[in-house]
């Protein structure tokens, strides 16, 4: 028996790494039809003969173990040790589906012995940046260290492991809005998923475009702030979109604009029942939005779920799902480090 505080940040992790396993079959699968995924996310949830289905992670959960990694045996970020743990990781498992240019970064960190761990990130695409969602999939483990730190602080470290990989402020800022959702979440004061019904989707969404506007307040135009409003619209109107319609509205694509707020709205959504598949269960229920979005299923599923597993804790996941997801022991007790850490025991 853990503290609620302890299982919500199990449920950020574990939330994370289950979107990753369970989403990346379908990950490039331009739709996938309701019969297909229908029966998929019934499968997942029965034990059938003696041996468990197991599902492998991807370049979403291999990056978010070394920034966990890193912040907890550095006791904060230290750029260089970051900076190895992804390129070490990338080269003893260079095939979990990594973003077809990141891998140029590792390269070039390798390359020049780590000496500017930022340099080879800045280089990216002629000198903009990658606009990827790779820094935002990865973030869950800063939401958790950065527990009891005040915005500024949050947002800056944020920023800074993603400039590791992320220089465009697409990237860098999508990252920002997926960390400050999920931190906002596991300050939801939700005791478990009885006390459901007293979660306010429209606040969440208030609170969170306040603080992008803060984040983006500076900048030439806002973009993330502008998904957001347009995603208030649609929650104020009570519209309940289907999948095409949240591809289309907001995006299912590998830019984190295209992807960071496609998971929030999931998340929200999801607390309702769905249409398209009946169940109780909320976590099921964002997995199953996520995956039919289509496009980048895993990234999708990984930080929407991450985003129930923050708000309600682990408990609320299906223990079978956890079950199959490679690694989830390792993460689980990652997160109860984190929580230590936090908690300065
Ligand atoms: N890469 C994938 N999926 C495709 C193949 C996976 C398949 N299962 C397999 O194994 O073959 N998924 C992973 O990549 C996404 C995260 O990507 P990340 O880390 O952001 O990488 P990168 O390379 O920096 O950016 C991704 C692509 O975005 C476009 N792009 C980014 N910035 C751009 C810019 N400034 N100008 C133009 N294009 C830009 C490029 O096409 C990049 O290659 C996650 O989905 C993860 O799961
Ligand atoms: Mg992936
Ligand atoms: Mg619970
Ligand atoms: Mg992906």
């Amino acid at each position: 028996q853990v503290s609620q505080l302890a299982n919500k940040f199990r449920g950020t992790l574990i939330g994370a790494l289950l979107g990753d396993c369970l989403g990346a079959p379908f990950e490039g699968d331009f739709v996938v039809t309701k019969s297909v995924l229908t029966n998929y996310v019934t499968k997942l949830q029965v034990e059938t003969g003696s041996v468990l289905q197991m599902y492998s992670y991807t370049d979403d959960t291999a990056m978010t173990k070394s920034v966990a990694e890193s912040l907890l045996e550095c006791k904060g970020f230290d750029a260089k040790d970051m900076a190895k743990r992804f390129t070490f990781e990338y080269e003893q498992q260079p095939k979990r589906g990594y973003g077809a240019n990141v891998v140029d970064v590792f390269s070039a960190l390798k390359l020049t012995d780590f000496e500017d761990p930022f340099a080879p990130a800045k280089a990216q695409f002629k000198g903009l940046g990658s606009y990827g969602n790779g820094s935002a999939m990865r973030i869950s483990p800063v939401a958790l260290f950065g527990y009891n730190m005040p915005f500024d602080q949050l947002c800056d470290l944020t920023k800074n492991c993603s400039l590791l990989t992320h220089t465009n402020r697409g990237g860098y800022n999508g990252a920002i809005l997926q960390c400050l959702a999920i931190h906002q979440a596991l300050h939801t004061n939700i005791t478990d998923i009885n006390e459901a019904a007293k979660f306010n989707s429209k606040e969440f969404l208030n609170s969170l475009i306040d603080s992008m506007t803060k984040v983006e307040k500076d900048e030439t135009s806002q973009p993330f702030t502008d998904k957001l409003l347009s995603m208030k619209k649609v929650i104020e109107e009570e519209k309940e979109l289907g999948a095409l319609d949240i591809a289309y509205l907001f995006g299912h694509g590998v830019a984190a604009i295209n992807s960071v707020p496609t998971a929030i709205y999931i998340f929200l959504r999801a607390q309702k029942p769905l249409q398209e598949y009946e169940t109780d269960n909320v976590f099921v229920r964002t997995l199953y939005l996520s995956i039919s979005v289509g496009g980048d299923t895993d990234t999708i599923a990984s930080m929407a779920c991450s985003l129930t597993g923050a708000l309600y804790g682990a408990t609320e996941i299906p223990e079978i799902l956890i079950k199959r997801c490679e690694v989830n022991e390792e993460i689980m007790k990652l997160a109860d480090n984190l929580y230590a850490a936090v908690m300065g025991k």
